[in-house]
């Protein structure tokens, strides 16, 4: 298994991101405590020095898996469903400038929030048709840099569009694109899908990337989520990519990250030690 935890390089408001600025002192804290990736949340690749964040990255021996974009619709309000043609063509201005870097760092780009919220008055149909328009041109100007997008289902609470796995493929086979898969992220698979196992065996080779939180969105062990059947289900559709901590930074942000490390590495099928999962269990509460 290969880890990866969220990090901001810039402040940032969504609260599931461990680490928002400080990058270097972040990075070198995320490598010393094992893990082999670190995803970046950008709102605007103009806001990151594409060079000096690889050398960051690498100096520290990490890989950069996957982009988080939603930002641009949390701070800015950007999103490819707006009833404002102004607004879509920005959105879709944003999620192309991050292909560049994208290449250079050979990250998925997520797609998340920025598709948005049907306005009122649109209906949800026409906010599909827009949605599938915008992922039409972004992955088509990704593709000439072999660039990938993954769509992250998301829960009822956050978004109308795009809940669920079933939601999610069919998106894809609306879109019609090689290069755009699926971002599973179990805190949101936990609210949505009628079994977590069954959806990820569902995806096949469509899963690009992988978030982990358990159900109360703390870190992999502090819930009542079942990581060693998930994990298990992940790995046997031959998913060779990260499992990506997007969790709360609680108790505190470092002790969510090494909590979430030595549990998963407990957890992982086939290695050994399992039987020592339930100590790893610890009370959540500050
Ligand atoms: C982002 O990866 C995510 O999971 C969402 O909850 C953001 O709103
Ligand atoms: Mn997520």
């Amino acid at each position: 298994m290969r880890t990866s935890i969220v990090l901001s390089p810039h402040a940032a408001q969504f609260e599931a991101v461990a680490f928002k600025g400080d990058l270097s002192a972040n990075i070198a804290k995320i490598a010393d405590w094992g893990y082999e990736g670190v995803e970046l949340a950008i709102r605007d690749p103009w806001l990151v020095e594409a060079d000096e964040l690889q050398r960051v990255v690498s100096t520290h021996g990490l890989a950069v898996p996957a982009i988080g974009t939603g930002q641009a619709w949390g701070e800015e309000g950007l999103s490819f469903t707006s009833d404002d043609p102004a607004v879509r063509a920005a959105a879709i201005g944003r999620i192309e400038s991050h292909i560049p870097l994208a290449a250079q760092l050979n990250a998925v780009i997520i797609v998340g929030l920025i598709r948005g919220i049907t306005p009122r008055g649109q209906t949800h149909e026409q906010s599909m048709t827009y949605l599938i328009g915008a992922l039409q041109e972004c992955t088509a100007a990704a593709a000439p840099a072999g660039v990938r997008f993954a769509l992250e289902p998301l829960n009822r609470y956050e978004t109308d569009l795009i809940h669920t796995v079933s939601d999610g493929l069919k998106l894809i086979e609306r879109v019609g694109a090689g290069n755009l898969g699926l971002l599973l992220d179990t805190f949101h698979m936990n609210i949505e899908e009628p079994l977590i196992e069954d959806s990820i065996r569902a995806c096949g080779d469509c899963i690009f990337h992988f978030h982990v939180a358990d159900s109360n969105r703390w870190y992999p062990g502090a819930g009542h989520l079942n990581f060693e059947s998930i994990l298990e289900a992940l790995f046997a559709t031959g998913y060779l990519g990260f499992v990506s901590g997007e969790f709360l930074p609680l108790p505190d942000a470092d002790t969510s990250a090494e909590r979430s490390i030595a549990y998963l590495r407990q957890i992982w099928p086939g290695q050994q030690g399992c039987g020592t999962v339930t100590a790893l269990r610890e009370d959540p509460s500050p």
